[in-house]
Formats: C-alpha cells, sequence, structure tokens
C-alpha cells in the first residue's frame, strides 16, 4: 500500500514518482542567489527607481523599473469561471485488482503506481470565497499513466442539477452573484438560483444533495468522489462495459452543521484547504479506494431509470461497488499558481480502455473544457505547463502559438511524411496500440429533443431522502427553509413548495410551516409549461423503481466503523492545569491517531500544576469551537480561573451545540454547569464514565445527533 509516513510527502509511495521528479526540475531555488531582472542581470539596487537627482521626477529609461512592474501588472489570469475556488495535491494511484476483462487501461492493471494531482473545490464562489459555502465540491484527479494523461473530473455528489450541456450557462448564471449587484458572493440561497431550480423540475434530485450536509463536509479529505456520468470500459476484444466511478474516503464521510459552517467561514475561510495542506504536510496522507459500478452493454436499458441521464445514481444496492485501487495524496505543490491554478482538467482527456457515454451532459462538456483552458491559460499550449505534462512525453505535428515552450526539431511537422521516415508515425501502422474510440453502431434523426426516459424527476430525489436519517432529514428542512426565505418572490417560493411536495410531502409542509405557506397539490402551470418543452406528455408515469431505502446514501457512521484519525481535540487549559491529567488523554488520542491542541487565554508559556511549562500556539482569541471536533477540560487549578472565562464558557457551550463530545476531568465537571451543557453520553465525565474510552467512542460516532432536537444553547 501506498501509505507511507515520509514527511512532507516528497515520495510517490513505492520508488520514485516521475511527475514529482518532473516537477522537481523546473524549482526555481532563491537561497544564496543574486537578485536578477528576468533576463538574469544581476541588480545593485532594487529598492529606489532611476530618477533625476535626488528627489526629482522618475526617468523613462528605467527599464530595471519597468521590467518589475510590467509582470506585476500582469499577475492575474482570468479565473475559473466555476470551480474557481480550489485546493490540489500531488499523489499516487495503485491499482489493486485484476480488471482486464472489462478494460485495457495500464493504469488500472493490477500492481500499476501511477503519479497525479488532485484538485478539489466549490462551484459558484469566487477564488477568494469561503471554503464552507454550501455548495457541490468538485473532485478532479489527473492520472498522468503510461498511456498519457486521464483526468476523470467528478464532484462530490452523485448527479447533476440539469440533463443536458445546453443549460449549463443557465444554472451557473442563476447560482452566481445576481448580475445587477454581485450579491450574493459563495450562496445559493438567493431569488435567481431558486426561481431556476423551481422552474426545472429535473435539479430535484440533485436539489435533495445539496440541501443535505453533504454540501458541508468537515474536511475535503472526508467527503466521497463520483465521475457521476456513466462512462465505458472497452476491453481487448473491443467489448464495452458502462462504468461508474466513485470515490470513497478511508476516513469515512463526515460533514459540520450549517450553523458551524457560517461561523467556520467567518472564524477561517481557508478551513478546508489548510486543512488538505496541513494533513499532508504531518505525514497524514489522505487516502481515497476507487470502486467501479459495471454493468454490461447488454442491459443499457434494463433499469428503471435510463443509465444516460446524469441526474441519477445506480443504487449500491442494484449495483454493488468493486474496489479496483487506493489513491494517496502525499505531497503538497510547492507554487499554488504553477500547480493547483494552472492546472487543465478535461473530461475528454481520455486513455487506452475508457471512453465516454452518449450522456447528453458529458458530451457537452467535451468541448467546453478544452475551450475554457485555452481562453484561460492563454492558448494552446497549456499541455506544456510543468504540471499538465504528460509523462510519457508528446510527439506530433502540432506547433507554434503562444508561449510555445517545445522547440521541435527538424524541417518536418506533417503527415503523412518521408523526410522524417513517417515519424511521428501512428500506432496503427507498426501494428502497435493507441487510442482507439469504442467502435459503436451509432443511426438516428438530427434532432433537439430529450428522451422521455430522462422525464421521472422524483423518484430518485425521494429514494436519497427516504434513505436519510431522521436528523439528517431535518438538516435537509432546515437548509431548505433557511435558502428559501432568503428568496424575496413569494411565487418562486411556492413553485420550490409544490416540487418538494412532488418529492414527499412531510417534507414539503414542514419547509412549508417555516415559510408560513402551504405546498400547492401539483406542480406550478410555470414549471409544467417548461417542463412540457422537453416532454409533451409531462407528468409522465414513473416507473416502479428497484430499490426504495439505499442506506449507503446516508451519512451516518455505521455501529463498529468509525475512525478519530486527524480528528481535532481542542484541550481547553490555563496556568495550573494538570500535567499528567492532559498527558493521560493526549496519549490515547494520539494513539488513535487524532491531533491534541491546547488553547489557553494567551499564546506563550503555560505552567501546568506539576511545575513544569509549555509553549502554547492557539489562543481564546484565535480559535473558535467550530474549528474543533471534540473538546477536553484536564483537572487543576485552571479551573478555577476558566470557571470566570466567558470564551472558555463560549467555546463549550458551542461544542455542545454542535454535538460535538465533550470530556471533564474530574477537577472540571463544574465547569458544565456553569454552561448550557448537559449530562448525556456525548458528555464525559471522569467520575461517572469510562473517561478516555467514551470519549472516544463518541467522537467515533462524528456527532450526538440526538442532543440536536433539544436546542438549549443560544450562541
Ligand atoms: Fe464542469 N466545468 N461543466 N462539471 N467542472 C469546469 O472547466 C462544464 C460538470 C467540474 O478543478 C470548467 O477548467 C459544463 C459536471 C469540476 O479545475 C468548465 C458542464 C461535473 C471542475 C466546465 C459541466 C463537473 C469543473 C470551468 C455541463 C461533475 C473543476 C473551469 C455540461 C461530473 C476542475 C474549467 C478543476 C470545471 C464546464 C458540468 C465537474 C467551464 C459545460 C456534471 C470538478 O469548462
Amino acid at each position: 500500500m501506498a501509505d507511507n509516513k515520509s514527511k512532507k510527502g516528497k515520495s510517490g509511495g513505492n520508488g520514485e514518482n516521475p511527475k514529482t521528479v518532473y516537477i522537481d526540475h523546473h524549482l526555481i531555488d532563491n537561497t544564496k542567489q543574486v537578485l536578477t531582472t528576468n533576463d538574469g542581470v544581476p541588480l545593485y539596487d532594487n529598492n529606489n527607481t532611476l530618477r533625476a537627482g535626488e528627489r526629482g521626477p522618475s526617468l523613462q529609461q528605467d527599464n530595471i523599473y519597468f521590467d518589475k512592474l510590467m509582470h506585476f501588472d500582469r499577475e492575474r489570469i482570468p479565473e475559473r469561471v466555476v470551480h474557481a475556488r480550489g485546493s490540489g495535491a500531488h499523489g499516487v494511484f495503485e491499482a489493486t485488482e485484476d480488471i482486464s476483462q472489462y478494460t485495457t487501461a495500464a493504469f488500472l492493471k493490477k500492481g500499476t503506481v501511477t503519479p497525479l494531482f488532485a484538485r478539489f473545490s466549490t462551484v459558484a464562489g469566487f477564488k477568494g470565497s469561503t471554503d464552507l459555502a454550501r455548495d457541490v465540491r468538485g473532485f478532479s484527479v489527473k492520472f498522468y499513466t503510461q498511456e498519457g494523461n486521464y483526468d476523470l473530473v467528478g464532484n462530490n455528489i452523485p448527479v447533476f442539477f440539469i440533463q443536458d450541456a445546453m443549460n449549463f450557462p443557465d444554472v451557473i448564471h442563476a447560482v452566481k452573484p445576481e448580475p445587477n449587484k454581485e450579491i450574493p458572493q459563495a450562496a445559493s440561497a438567493h431569488d435567481t438560483f431558486w426561481d431556476f431550480i423551481s422552474l426545472m423540475p429535473e435539479a430535484a434530485h440533485m436539489t435533495m444533495w445539496v440541501m443535505s450536509d453533504r454540501a458541508i463536509p468537515r474536511s475535503l479529505r472526508m467527503m466521497e468522489g463520483f465521475g457521476v456520468h456513466t462512462f465505458k470500459f472497452v476491453n481487448i476484444e473491443g467489448k464495452a462495459t458502462f462504468v461508474k466511478f466513485h470515490w470513497k474516503p478511508r476516513l469515512g464521510v463526515h460533514s459540520v452543521a450549517w450553523n458551524e459552517a457560517q461561523k467556520i467561514s467567518g472564524f477561517d475561510a481557508d478551513f478546508h484547504r489548510r486543512d488538505l495542506w496541513d494533513a499532508i504536510e504531518n505525514g497524514d496522507f489522505p487516502q481515497w479506494d476507487l470502486g467501479v459500478q459495471l454493468i454490461p452493454e447488454e442491459d443499457e436499458m434494463k433499469y428503471s431509470f435510463d443509465i444516460l441521464d446524469p441526474t441519477k445514481i445506480v443504487p449500491e444496492e442494484l449495483v454493488p461497488i468493486k474496489i479496483v485501487g487506493t489513491m494517496t495524496l502525499n505531497r503538497n505543490p510547492e507554487n499554488f499558481f504553477a500547480e493547483t491554478e494552472q492546472v487543465a482538467f478535461d473530461p475528454g482527456r481520455l486513455v487506452p480502455g475508457i471512453d465516454v457515454s452518449d450522456d447528453p451532459l458529458l458530451q457537452g462538456r467535451i468541448f467546453s473544457y478544452m475551450d475554457t483552458q485555452n481562453y484561460r491559460l492563454g492558448g494552446p499550449n497549456f499541455h506544456e505547463l510543468p504540471i499538465n505534462r504528460s509523462i510519457n512525453g508528446k510527439h506530433n505535428n502540432q506547433k507554434d502559438g503562444f508561449s510555445r515552450t517545445d522547440i521541435l526539431k527538424g524541417e518536418v511537422s506533417y503527415f503523412p511524411n518521408s523526410k522524417a521516415e513517417g515519424c511521428p508515425y501512428h500506432a496503427m501502422l507498426k501494428g502497435e496500440k493507441g487510442y482507439e474510440s469504442h467502435k459503436q453502431p451509432v443511426s438516428g434523426t438530427k434532432v433537439r429533443v430529450r428522451s422521455d426516459s430522462f422525464a421521472d424527476h422524483f423518484t430518485q430525489a425521494r429514494l436519497f431522502f427516504n434513505s436519510q436519517s431522521s436528523e439528517e432529514q431535518d438538516h435537509i428542512v432546515n437548509a431548505l427553509s433557511f435558502e428559501l426565505s432568503k428568496v424575496n418572490d413569494v411565487n418562486i417560493r411556492n413553485r420550490e413548495l409544490a416540487i418538494l411536495n412532488q418529492i414527499d410531502q412531510n417534507l414539503a409542509k414542514n419547509v412549508g410551516v417555516n415559510l408560513g405557506l402551504v405546498p400547492l397539490g401539483n406542480l406550478d402551470e410555470l414549471t409544467l409549461k417548461f417542463a412540457r418543452q422537453n416532454h409533451p406528455n409531462y407528468p409522465i408515469i414513473p416507473k416502479k423503481p428497484e430499490v426504495e431505502h439505499s442506506p449507503e446514501l446516508s451519512m451516518h457512521v455505521k455501529a463498529g466503523q468509525g475512525t478519530i484519525k486527524t480528528r481535532k481535540v481542542a484541550f481547553l487549559v490555563d496556568n495550573g492545569a494538570s500535567k499528567a491529567s492532559i498527558d493521560k488523554m493526549k496519549a490515547a488520542l494520539v494513539n488513535e491517531g487524532a491531533q491534541a491542541i491546547l488553547i489557553a487565554p494567551h499564546v506563550g508559556k503555560i505552567h501546568f500544576k506539576e511545575g513544569a511549562e509549555e509553549e502554547i500556539q492557539h489562543s481564546y482569541l484565535t480559535e473558535a469551537s467550530v474549528c474543533y471536533d471534540a473538546f477536553y477540560t484536564p483537572d487543576g487549578d485552571s479551573v478555577k480561573t476558566l470557571n470566570d472565562n466567558p470564551d472558555y464558557l463560549q467555546f463549550i457551550n458551542e461544542g455542545y451545540r454542535h454535538c460535538k463530545a465533550l470530556a471533564f476531568a474530574k477537577d472540571a465537571e463544574g465547569l458544565a454547569k456553569k454552561s448550557f451543557v448537559e449530562k448525556d453520553k456525548g458528555v464525559i465525565f471522569e467520575s461517572k464514565d469510562n473517561l478516555v474510552q467514551d470519549f472516544i467512542s463518541v467522537m467515533k460516532g462524528h456527532r450526538v445527533w440526538e442532543r440536536e432536537k433539544s436546542r438549549k444553547v443560544p450562541s
């Protein structure tokens, strides 16, 4: 397994990582170097412009100043039109299963280790927006395989809002800040988004996911990834098998609460970016297993839904997931712009053995990504940027263009040729294998229509809602209530309630109560009018679904499956805290892979009861309860001062409100009484419980959601 703990993640796991070796060749190290111009001329003075006299005007001949400013003035490139805010890391993929009967893809051959770069993103916000927006997360992986680059450009939600690429600019315009006032930033809670969504019943399924806690992950390391579309594997005989891709995080799938998300956005807008960076720096390399659902070509029409419809999942209970390998992220970028910003993903970048299906959303994506990279990265040579370059080289007759760096030798740049012995040659001419599209028979009348097999918009939205725990369902009700309360136009609220009513009447009723509205029994006339543009006989009676309850769609931790690896536990201390009480808990947590972080009223030294002292990095001034997973208050005289410390009380009140585990050593138990904290299974008292073991076991369950019902804490 490629999970070595090398500090800084310089190793690819199994020997040298050819991609990072290549990247390293491009690193510029300024150590012990004299400052130069861009042309390498050493500079004597980089502080003062050239001027006529000590207090006189600057001179136009100051080419050194111009060299510096000309570059600075051009530092920004257009941010991505969507997914502008992202964080990336290098890693490796190790194939662990023999699936050669389905695909010839070399990087999926059992035992193969392939370098990769992954980028996670939000969709709607600008480049500098908060990580904790309620939003879909992008989940892109560029595999640098021996057969060229393969990009799996997915999301952390397995379905999409729309079925046809033609509507993509519309859904994005609707969710982005409104064009007149450029409000709101990184948020869907506004009129234009819900106006569009309430007119598009095909968005109902995705809406359920985005209103669930999946849209506010605890960490990028704790979210699933999905290829979303159905793709094709192609084997050596040219036979295709439909495939759906899944990334399963080793740390489980976890989220924060909406109230926390809003506060984290204020306290640490880089919360996810920092978390990913720190984990990799600490050697806690995040890992995901890659799973595939395989559907024989003959079964294309077998199901109650259309496998080409990107608003549908294939329930795991219907087609099980087969794990075929593991991704390990083990190295942070050296330079954000050069790597994370310039990496160019494109779902059309395929390798032999993998092909696209006819999903109309996927088909549309194949144009858009290449087009956007050409614009965003300033021309057709973006493949030559170190982060985008394939590890097996590129040889073709394409040439020139802005920022070309390759220097093609010789006089030949055409094919066929005799002067260069026919090189670069077509693989087929030498009997070698290269990329071949799956030989799929195609016929049809040229039309702009939507298949009626795409017309069932609510069955899977209902499947998702019904598969959630009662707390998760409450969160969906709350999220919808929040979002629709922010909508000003009551017609839009009513229209969306009518859609929710088609999914689940109680859901619509409960959201309606929070909006002061009673849901309409039928879809709104305007919604129907638009739906009938695609399906003239809408609504069409849906087929009976094969699966009506899918436990895998719930994020609730299954008994005995949780882990506390890399979780952050705040040790709330002050001068006089007992080191013994701290050390005992710390050792147990670290043993389970968690982090113990001491927080005191001020940074700098604190003195323990036993006499020793320790340098503290975090204070109540810089830290917030919402950025931690659990809380421990140790024994000692510190308890006396914490008793009167409002920041301390705020920490544990908020932790309690957000259903986190709180442990109190014996001396500290009285502090719980001073706050809103009430004893329950997640509030652990040393005198009543098994302090260490119970604390760890509650943390493994992620949250004590039952506590949410009482909602006694005003924080
Ligand atoms: Fe994208 N999408 N998208 N998208 N998408 C972009 O490409 C587009 C869709 C996704 O980390 C853009 O490089 C169209 C589905 C991710 O750099 C752009 C359609 C899924 C990323 C684009 C979709 C995605 C993007 C903007 C409808 C999940 C970030 C910048 C047909 C399977 C990649 C860029 C990164 C980025 C177009 C729908 C995922 C404009 C036209 C469905 C993860 O090309």
